[in-house]
């Protein structure tokens, strides 16, 4: 039976293959998704006859008090993340991307757009296609006059998270995944309303961005979305630096490497959860935004700046590696963590901190703060493996965003984890398309008490 299946997928999925060779100029994203759902949903079938029996091994008690560490639980298709190698986008390393995926007329990173293609599809988009949905995000990109003024009664004091997760669950109001629900959609038709959703979700995201941008920090006016650029060059228009082709060309590069990292961290993990529930896109991402809003997770890019400032402050600018090294021993001896270092399942330099460092070497090398995130990364690992706890002692994403922010003038770390969340809506969007295309099931793991687990190995030895 799993041999019939697995053929029958196979010549579907070729099918597939000749259509989409024939026809890629022509096919939207979501003409090119319709084919391939019911492609996936025969190879779904075909792994579970050959796999769903199987064992990934035992569970152990620590994993459930251990935050579920390693745990296999999630289905996560637009990338996987080794711990060794870092992460690939549907089988692509950041680097692969940084080849193949289209760019902007005269840029050299990839276009967001055509990752959130990778993403869904498995598949590089052609240069047209991913101009096709650049114009299709402009054209879905504004935002109700009722979130607008969410967002404008705002304290400044409020954190740009806060506001960003308010104004995103505020999108639910024109949900077209909730209003199919209630006209009686069938379970086959869910992901259509559901791609809907995610497409105006990323699409409005730099408006939103924007204007919050503009209030906490006073820069009046936002300008026009402009349908003949890139969505990058949009959002950076916004956010007042669309007169600068480097500040554009770093946006291009963070929503790409940010976008997704596997399911298992905070704010991936979240948003499927939620949307388990079957509830929309705008409801499911906005309690991902509230976890990434967490210091351990993408809050983190913050807290680096903060952390490098303090010590600028402390030890003073241009300071001898001894003065760096006895800074970082007193975070540790103050029962603090050091921000942009560790991971939970890294457990070498992360790629996106080497695609970041890259992009410095190339445009900011003799950059003061940069050259001091340098000699922090020759210093941190070594004390951290001397203090014995951390696992990975080596650099994560957050360790270097707000320095190649910083250097262009976006100063104000506390908006530093939006940007991180408009990039993060890439993989949690395509990923709940996937979910409702395949029918992904609520989420319900099962719990235990500690009285529970007692009585559960009592008298046992192992
Ligand atoms: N500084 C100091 N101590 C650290 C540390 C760091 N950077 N990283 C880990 N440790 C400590 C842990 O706090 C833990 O201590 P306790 O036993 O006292 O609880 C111990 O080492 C073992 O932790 P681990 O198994 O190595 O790491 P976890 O999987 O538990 O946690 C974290 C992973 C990313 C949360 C952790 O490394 C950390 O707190 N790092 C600093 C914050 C940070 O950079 N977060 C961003 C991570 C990337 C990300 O999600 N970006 O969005």
């Amino acid at each position: 039976m799993f041999r019939s299946a697995l053929a029958q997928s196979r010549r579907a999925a070729a099918r597939s293959a000749r259509f989409a060779s024939t026809s890629a100029k022509q096919q939207t994203l979501k003409e090119r998704l319709a084919e391939l759902i019911p492609v996936e949903l025969e190879n779904v079938k075909a792994a579970r006859a050959a796999h769903g029996k199987k064992s990934f091994g035992p569970v152990v008690v620590d994993q459930l008090y251990g935050g579920m560490r390693g745990l296999p639980a999630l289905i996560w298709e637009g990338s996987v993340l080794d711990a060794e190698e870092g992460i690939r986008f549907r089988g692509k390393t950041i680097p692969e991307c940084q080849e193949l995926l289209p760019k902007a007329p005269g840029g050299q990173e990839p276009l967001p757009e055509a990752l959130f293609w990778l993403l869904l599809t498995g598949e590089v988009p052609t240069q047209e296609q991913v101009t096709a949905l650049s114009k299709d995000w402009a054209a879905r990109a504004a935002i109700p006059e009722f979130v607008q003024e969410i967002i404008d009664r705002c304290p400044p004091t409020l954190h740009p998270m806060s506001q960003f997760s308010l104004a995103v669950t505020a999108l639910n109001h024109d949900s077209a995944f909730a209003k199919a629900y209630q006209e009686g959609v069938s379970k086959k038709e869910y992901w259509g309303p559901t791609f809907e959703d995610s497409m105006d979700l990323i699409a409005k995201l730099p408006n939103i961005a924007g204007r919050i941008y503009r209030n906490v920090y006073g820069q009046g006016k936002l300008p026009a979305i402009n349908a003949d650029k890139d969505y990058s060059w949009n959002l950076a228009n916004l956010l007042g630096f669309g007169e600068s082709p480097e500040f554009v060309e770093l946006m291009r590069l963070y929503i790409t490497i940010h976008s997704d990292h596997e399911g298992g961290n905070v704010s991936a993990h979240t948003g499927k959860l939620v949307g388990s529930a079957l509830s929309d896109p705008f409801l499911a991402f906005g309690a991902s935004l509230n976890g990434l809003a967490g210091p351990l997770h993408g809050l983190a890019n913050q807290e680096v700046l903060l952390w490098l400032r303090k010590m600028q402050s402390k030890i003073g600018e241009n300071a001898s590696d001894e003065a760096v090294k006895e800074y970082v021993w007193s975070t540790l001896k103050g029962g603090q963590v050091v921000p942009g270092y560790g991971h939970a399942v890294l457990r070498k330099t992360d790629p996106r901190y080497m695609a970041q460092r890259e992009f410095a070497l190339k445009h900011l090398p003799e950059d003061p703060l940069f050259k001091l995130v340098g000699q922090v990364y020759n210093i941190v690992p070594s004390i951290l493996l001397e203090a014995g706890k951390a696992k990975n002692p080596w650099p994560n994403v957050d360790a270097h965003s707000g320095v190649l922010l910083t250097h262009y003038g976006l100063t104000q770390m506390q908006f530093y984890t939006v940007l991180f969340g408009v990039s993060r809506a890439f993989g949690v969007a395509a990923q709940l398309i996937w979910d409702r295309a395949l029918g992904a099931p609520l989420e319900r793991p099962k719990s235990y008490s500690t009285a529970a687990i007692n009585k559960m190995f009592k008298d046992k030895t192992a």
